[in-house]
């Protein structure tokens, strides 16, 4: 094991992984090198928690199996060790050629929402002024896409958590529609515990889950639909709203625009059409209905359980509809919101690694846009490119004719977490060079031409923007181990090579100074904002505004369209590929100790030791109907793939559905049964909806 010693002998810092960001502080062991000693601490998110992920993150920093040197892929297939200079050289002359041969667009970057923002501004910097391709996208596009695609749509603007987490203390009712944070995020569970003493959790869930457990004994209830028709269950509970007279006839009247013809879009929902469709009885969807309108306070969040569907748009713009039939949107003590996922989920989709927009959340396409951030980049706009690809095509572009040749991969393990993961191995294989950089070998760089060592959130300085819209600050805690190089080096490195022009620091908080006058003027504004005011600890909450103090609530007085009302957008439920005979309906998600494809938690002992291989959850009647026997082993299938699991017998979910988690790689990928088909409006792949046939396997 290498170890480091500490630069300070405390640092206050957050969790590397989930988008609640913890606050810890990191503590070097009296008299040891390492480990580190991870402590919560007091922060209004946390409130001193943390899960076991993050009390056991440090771990990582001493790994023995840490990348420390720059590795090329031989003809055997094993990695040799190679100099940083050979292989910044070897990428810039491919990059170059590459270009000169096919186009600009036949490199491509695929980013991550687990980057500082000082990082994913640089990345989306260097793809547009560097190597001039329009072919980034991110792994966000996985995870926020179609929650944002909605948000912005009604509200004209996209923060997960329009207001401060701990607002939703005061709350009488929660609707929580596909999220389960008690696992996801265990430390925000203390902030449903008002609403759970009113009795007013709410949970929809086609599984009983940790965070649907919570609303047992009185402390709510849990509804568990049919997967995939929450968009029904949505439309039926606004008809409800409607006819039974709970709107809030003033708000909408003042507030939002579109009336007339949502209410033309949920006539035909009525109580018992919606039940036929999700199998939640009519009554419990009028005394949710009744619950929510009589609440003083009450707030509706959704997670990914309702927005990965390929009508995952339209399903949360239902559920930001519902929240303004009840008037609860911009009103102190209520709301909406959506839960981001990664780290940075929210500042990763803000500053330039989305495929059709620019730093400050500007839209790639918009003049005044293009002109502000050429200014600050020192180019003229004609040199940036125009929209490229969102994620899923991106990668199904690589290796086609007149596609992507050559592809940087910084924060994504995508050949364990994209959907349909045998095409994309199979295009990933195709391209002339794939570039990872990652600190571990994780399953994408097993595949790299060239892989790049680079640091972890404890050994560089930046900034998060946590699930709240407040910008934290990141800090260095432990020295690098030597051989290892921080992103915002090897970007400038690669830029000076490609001769490209702009300032390249190496200095986070020159980045991010840079960041905030690109972002200036835009929707996500953070032009009021250093490091150095950071370091204060004030809760920055974007918009953050030269001269302002930063927007804990928005929306309390207008939304962001011109004309400052929310759009009661119509949408239509089509009805999701159903099972049929003894098919099932796959659903796909986390546990709570590991963290998305598992390339960091599958190397903690503790995490994988609680587990360490893929289990499909079943129901008993399911199980016993084929002969699966609990701890047996059962083969799931579809036309996309096979994945073989053992078996947890379990009346935690509906007979017609089986539950697998997607952390596992190789043949235990989740992802091998997963569908590439997206969201028309987001781009978002189908996670949570695919059709598989289960079947016992002989021991
Ligand atoms: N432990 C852990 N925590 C994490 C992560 C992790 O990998 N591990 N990842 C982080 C990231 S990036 C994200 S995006 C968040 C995700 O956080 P969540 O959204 O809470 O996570 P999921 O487990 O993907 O899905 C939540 C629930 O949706 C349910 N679900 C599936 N299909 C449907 C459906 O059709 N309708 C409804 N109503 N529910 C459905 C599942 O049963 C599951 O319980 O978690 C973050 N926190
Ligand atoms: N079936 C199914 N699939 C899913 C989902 C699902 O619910 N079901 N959820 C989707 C969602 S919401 C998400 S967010 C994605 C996430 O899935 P991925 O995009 O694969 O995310 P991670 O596993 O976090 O991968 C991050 C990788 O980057 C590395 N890394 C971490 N920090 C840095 C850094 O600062 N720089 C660099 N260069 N590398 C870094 C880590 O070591 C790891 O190898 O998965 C999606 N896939
Ligand atoms: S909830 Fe998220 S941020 Fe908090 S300790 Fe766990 S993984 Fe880290
Ligand atoms: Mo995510």
């Amino acid at each position: 094991m290498t170890s480091q010693p500490l630069t300070a002998p405390t640092a206050d810092t957050h969790c590397p992984y989930c988008a609640l960001q913890c606050a810890m502080t990191l503590t070097a062991t009296p008299g040891e090198r390492l480990p580190v000693e991870v402590s919560g601490r007091e922060f209004p998110t946390n409130r001193g928690g943390l899960c076991k992920k993050g009390w056991t993150s440090a771990e990582l920093l001493s790994r023995g199996d840490r990348l420390t040197s720059p590795l090329v892929k031989q003809p055997d297939g094993s990695f040799a060790e190679a100099s940083w200079d050979e292989v910044l050289d070897r990428i810039a002359t491919t990059a170059t050629r590459i270009q000169a041969d096919s186009g600009r667009d036949a490199v491509g970057i695929f980013g991550g929402g687990g980057l500082t923002n000082e990082k994913s501004y640089q990345l989306g910097k260097f793809a547009r002024i560097a190597l001039r391709t329009s072919r980034i996208d991110y792994n966000g596009r996985f995870c926020m896409s179609s929650a944002a695609a909605a948000a912005n749509r009604s509200f004209g603007l996209d923060r997960g958590l329009p207001f401060p987490l701990a607002d939703l203390g005061t709350a009488e009712a929660i609707l929580v529609l596909g999220s389960n944070m008690g696992d996801t995020m265990p430390p925000f569970v203390q902030h449903l515990q008002g609403a759970r003493a009113r009795g007013g959790l709410i949970v929809v869930d086609p599984r009983m889950s940790t965070t649907a457990r919570l609303t047992n004994d009185g402390a709510g209830t849990h509804i568990a639909p049919v997967a995939g028709t929450d968009l029904a269950l949505l439309l039926g509970l606004s008809h409800i709203v409607l006819n039974e007279g709970l709107a809030d006839e003033r708000y909408l009247e003042e507030r939002t625009t579109g009336l007339a013809g949502f209410k033309r879009s949920v006539a035909q929902w009525w109580p018992a059409r919606t039940e036929s469709v999700t199998g939640v009885p009519s009554q419990t969807l009028r005394d949710v209905a009744h619950r929510l309108a009589a609440a003083k306070n009450a707030y509706i969040l959704t997670g990914r359980g309702v927005e990965q569907h390929s009508d995952g748009t339209d399903t949360a713009t239902a559920a930001i509809n519902l929240a303004l039939l009840l008037g609860l949107v911009g009103r102190e003590g209520s709301g909406y919101g959506t839960l981001t996922g990664q780290g940075n989920g929210q500042g990763g989709r803000e500053h330039g690694q989305k495929s059709d927009q620019l730093p400050g959340y500007r839209k790639i396409t918009d003049p005044a846009a293009r002109a502000h951030v050429a200014r600050v980049w020192g180019v003229v706009p004609e040199i940036i490119p125009g929209p490229g690809l969102p994620a899923v095509q991106l990668l199904q572009s690589c290796g086609e004719v007149g596609g992507v040749r050559m592809l940087l991969v910084h924060g994504s393990n995508v050949v364990v977490s994209a959907p349909d993961v045998s095409q994309v191995r199979e295009s990933l294989s195709k391209l002339d060079l794939l570039v990872v950089s990652d600190f571990f070998l994780s399953e994408t760089a097993q595949m790299a031409d060239i892989v790049l060592p680079v640091l972890q959130w404890a050994e560089e300085e930046g900034t998060m923007t946590n699930l709240e819209g407040r910008v934290i600050r990141r800090r260095k805690a432990v020295t690098p181990p030597d051989g290892a190089r921080s992103e915002l080096w090897i970007l400038r490195e690669l830029a000076q090579r490609l001769e490209a022009p702009g300032t390249w620091s190496l200095d986070p908080s020159e980045v991010f100074d840079e960041l905030a006058r690109a972002s200036a003027g835009g929707l996500s504004d953070y032009s009021g904002l250093s490091h150095a005011l950071l370091d204060t600890g004030i809760a920055a909450h974007w918009p953050y505004a030269a001269g302002s103090d930063g927007t804990p609530r928005l929306f309390q007085e207008r939304f962001a369209h011109a004309d400052g009302r929310a759009r009661l957008v119509a949408v239509r439920a089509h009805p999701p590929e159903a099972p049929r005979g003894a098919d099932l309906n796959l659903i796909t998600g986390r546990l709570l100790e590991h963290y998305q494809s598992g390339a960091q938690t599958r190397r903690v002992a503790e995490l994988n030791d609680a587990n360490s291989e893929i289990v499909a959850q079943i129901h008993p009647v399911t199980a016993q109907d084929r002969g699966i026997a609990d701890g047996g082993r059962v083969r799931v299938a579809n036309a996309r793939g096979v994945v073989e699991a053992r078996v947890k017998v379990t009346r935690d979910i509906r007979p017609d559905t089986v539950f697998l988690p997607f952390h596992f790689a190789g043949d235990e990928s989740a992802n091998l049964l997963t569908s590439a088909k997206t969201d028309p409006i987001s781009s978002m792949p189908e996670f949570k909806n695919a059709v598989v046939t289960v079947e016992a396997l002989t021991p």
